[in-house]
């Protein structure tokens, strides 16, 4: 397929390009480095410095003899957008190109309306673009789990029917985030949703859960196609910071009580998720959504989990339970539905000791890039 990834530079962007463009796909990848720019601007650059777009490509190329095409821009700005639509007539659009931290979100009012307007601004354009342009081409949004919080029954995978006062029908399963980046994720599924119906376009939209991981079959292949890693509150996620926190010596930093649950995923399994979504559009006129997670974990349990790994390992682990700087449930129900992923071929890679292992492997290595410092700085929700 041809394939447009935007937000190609970042955490899953560029794994993601390199492993479709391994499986044959023709791939365009387009940034604007907003992450890039943003870790710089607050101190939080990621564990090591991957090279610019460009030499990754360079690299990639040398490493696999395949081509990933780049053009550096913003998808804010619609003629930029128009064009590759237009030059490369993509039959699928990968959108990454979103502001994807919470905490960041909650920072301060320049960070909230950067959020708001580079994650609505870019999906409305998308829409757009495909609607003058590219009809026919399907949209594969990354959405999160964190739309629906923390309902106190259990999540269905995107949609559920409701009966009231006798009569029935279908609608988005309810949704209340916890954070303003969250919330701005219901709102381009609710931009998307409107376009659908109206239009006929086609959109999947995956709801996606925290991320652990750095090892893809591509990255694997030279040290300089690693993704970006972030360790800090802003762009880390939080197994990934326990594993570094534990190479520190930092005591893992356990939110409150530790109880929140969410639900978890490898970061091989995005990309594949990515492509099987990819594989099956909707119909026209059709929204598909499906709940992206493998399994699912409380903070306490990922900390313990880290730590007993850890400890193998010769690391002294502590685990802190600290003020919650966020506000969220810290005990709660949580019982997601997740099926639709695995009928459509995915075989997850589970949380075990050996990926932790693995994952310890790598941040030892660059255990010296870890400046405690970035480590937390609580951005506080209150
Ligand atoms: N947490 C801690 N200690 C930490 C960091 C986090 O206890 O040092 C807790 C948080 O309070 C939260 C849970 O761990 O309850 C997950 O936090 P996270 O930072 O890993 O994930 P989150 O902020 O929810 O966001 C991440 C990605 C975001 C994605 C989302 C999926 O940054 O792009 O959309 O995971 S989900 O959480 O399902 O909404």
């Amino acid at each position: 397929m041809r394939v447009l990834i935007l937000g190609g530079d970042g955490y899953l962007g560029w794994p993601t390009a390199m492993n479709f463009s391994a499986r044959g796909h023709e791939v365009l990848v387009v940034d604007n480095y907003l992450r890039r720019n943003l870790c710089r601007k607050h101190d939080v650059e990621p564990l090591f410095a991957p090279p610019n777009l460009y030499e990754r490509v360079r690299i990639w190329k040398e490493v696999s003899g395949k081509d990933i095409q780049v053009r550096v821009g913003d998808c804010c700005d619609y003629h930029f957008l128009v064009s590759l639509f237009k030059e490369f007539q993509p039959e699928s659009v990968i959108h990454y190109a979103e502001q994807p931290s919470a905490p960041y979100s909650m920072l301060n009012h320049e960070a909230a309306s950067l959020t708001l307007c580079n994650n609505l601004q870019s999906t409305q354009n998308i829409a757009w673009a495909i609607h003058e342009n590219c009809p026919e081409c399907h949209i594969v949004k990354l959405g999160t789990m964190g739309v629906y919080g923390t309902p106190n029954i259990d999540i269905e995978e995107g949609w559920i029917e409701i009966e009231h006062k006798g009569r029935k029908d279908r609608f988005l399963f309810p949704r209340q985030a916890s954070s303003f980046y969250h919330t701005t994720k219901i709102q381009d599924t609710d931009m998307l949703w409107f376009y659908v119906r109206t239009w006929g376009i086609r959109v999947t939209d995956l709801q996606q859960g925290p991320v652990y991981g750095m090892e893809t079959d591509e990255t694997v292949l030279d040290d300089r196609l690693g993704t970006i890693f972030n360790y800090d509150e802003m762009f880390g996620t939080v197994l990934n910071r326990f594993i570094v926190q534990a190479v520190a010596g930092y005591p893992l930093t356990v939110y409150g009580k530790g109880g929140q649950t969410r639900g978890y995923i490898n970061i091989r399994d995005t990309i594949r998720c990515i492509e099987l979504a990819m594989l099956n559009p909707p119909k026209a006129g059709q929204l598909n959504i499906f709940n992206q997670v493998t399994e699912t974990f409380s903070v306490n349990d990922l900390a313990e989990k880290v730590a007993a790994v850890g400890r193998d390992r010769g690391h002294d682990v502590q685990i802190k339970n600290i003020e919650n700087p966020r506000v969220e449930k810290e005990e709660h129900y949580y019982n997601p539905t997740y099926s639709g992923l695995k009928e459509l071929g995915l075989d997850p890679h589970l949380l075990t000791d050996d990926v932790l292992d693995s994952m310890f492997e790598v941040v030892e290595k660059h255990r010296n890039n870890i400046h405690e410092h970035k480590i937390f700085r609580g951005v506080k929700w209150g």
